[in-house]
């Protein structure tokens, strides 16, 4: 079997998603998502520019030699573009592979490892009683966890507490610069342990609850936060502190038992591996559109298996739902799965890409389609045309710009 097409399709459903459609000799179309947001257009020019020229007249079955062939090849190494790029032809390699199998993905991952996929869902409000409103709205869609982002008093917006349009999708940044926020640690500082308060005596002590520090904190003031949210048992803290420097986590983990979630932002294996193996996290983050694809992620989770580490695959609304079912299909197969996060995509992003997995009573199944189990309509996709967009930026109270 050969390749004998590959395009790559930008489209525009309510967000940008860069998606990359191999095709073979045989007819079997393959899926690759290649969404980088805020710089899709810097996937797309890699991806058309460098890397589809080199993959007509390949044997799509060679995915690991592919992968190398692009890793390798390309001399310069890693990067989120370089690998969102690769993410893209990987999974669209074994979204082939699994199609001429007849099998659904997992199948040629090892089979399912459980019956179905735990999730967490997405509540926040701009104070403590749109939060709760919002807990239990996610409550009642199933969600067996819940992440929780709050307003902070005095500050006007903040990470992951957002207006929705008409349609459900984010209204985030469709202005042609970033949209810039405040921001004011001691007042996050303070805020957050009232907020898991108020949500433990709203919703009991089981729920489990995660929340998302968006690398917004030092070592020490995520070890601060870590130790004053002990007493409501979190599920987890997620990027707690910029985490490029991996050694800075040791100092965390030295003061606080809250466990510890990092990854959505690292894009290889040589991003983890302190943290990886002196055990100081307990999730990891990536998902298969930054990190390379299911090849690389794959072995990226089993290293995390020897240190009792388990999976928790990034899964916002812009993870394309090609993105996302590579995901589902990993989490039913891997033995050290631990929770997927799932924001559901809209309904117009959802009329350009029709997919098998499945969102019943908070937990997620892959399907059993042949392949990923995903469709573009590249009809629906053309009627949704590029958009620039751009994450927000935040500066400090005296203008200093700080992690977002
Ligand atoms: C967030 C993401 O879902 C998460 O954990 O960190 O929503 C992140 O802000 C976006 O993916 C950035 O594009
Ligand atoms: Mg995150």
């Amino acid at each position: 079997m050969k390749i004998v097409d590959a395009t790559v399709v930008v489209t525009s459903p309510g967000r940008n998603f860069v998606t990359l459609k191999l095709t073979t000799d045989e007819g079997i179309v393959g899926l690759g998502d290649a969404t980088l947001n805020g710089r899709e257009l810097a996937v797309v020019g890699y991806l058309s520019d460098h890397v589809v020229p080199l993959l007509t007249g390949l044997d799509p079955h060679r995915i690991e030699d592919t992968w190398q062939y692009l890793y390798r090849g390309a001399y310069w190494r890693r990067g989120p573009v370089t690998m969102a790029a690769l993410a893209a032809v990987d999974v669209a390699l074994w979204d082939i592979k699994a199609k001429a199998a007849g099998m659904p993905l997992y199948q040629l991952l090892g089979g399912a490892s459980r019956e179905r996929i735990r999730t967490y869902g997405h509540a926040d409000g701009r104070d403590i009683p749109e939060l709760l409103d919002s807990v239990r709205a996610r409550l009642a869609d199933g969600y067996p966890a819940v992440r929780i982002q709050s307003g902070i008093p005095g500050l006007k917006a903040v990470y992951g507490v957002h207006t929705t349009d008409g349609d459900g999708a984010p209204v985030l940044h469709q202005q042609a610069r970033p949209l810039v926020e405040d921001w004011d640690t001691e007042a996050y500082l303070r805020h957050v342990p009232a907020v898991f308060e108020a949500v433990r005596a709203e919703f009991g002590a089981e729920l489990p609850l995660l929340h998302d520090v968006h690398h917004r904190l030092t070592p020490i003031q995520a070890a601060r936060l870590g130790k004053d949210l002990e007493r409501y048992r979190p599920f987890w803290l997620e990027d707690c502190t910029p985490a490029e420097n991996q050694e800075a986590l040791r100092l965390i983990r030295r003061h606080t038992t809250t466990p510890l979630a990092v990854g959505e932002v690292f894009n290889t294996v040589h991003d983890y591996q302190t943290l990886v193996t002196e055990q100081l996290i307990d999730y990891v983050r990536s998902a298969v559109t930054h990190f390379g694809g299911v090849t690389p992620l794959r072995k990226l989770f089993d290293l995390a298996a020897l240190y009792q580490i388990r999976t928790a695959v990034h899964g916002p609304q812009d993870i394309s739902p090609v993105g996302m079912a590579a995901a589902v299909h990993l989490d039913l197969a891997v033995h050290n799965f631990g929770i997927q996060e799932y924001a559901p995509h809209t309904p117009r992003t959802e009329e350009v890409f029709r997919h098998a997995y499945t969102f019943t009573d908070g937990h997620l199944h892959p399907g059993d389609a042949p392949g990923i189990g995903v469709e573009l309509d590249e009809q629906a996709a053309a009627a949704h045309p590029y958009e620039a967009a751009y994450l927000p930026v935040n500066r400090l109270q005296d203008g200093t710009v700080h992690d977002w």
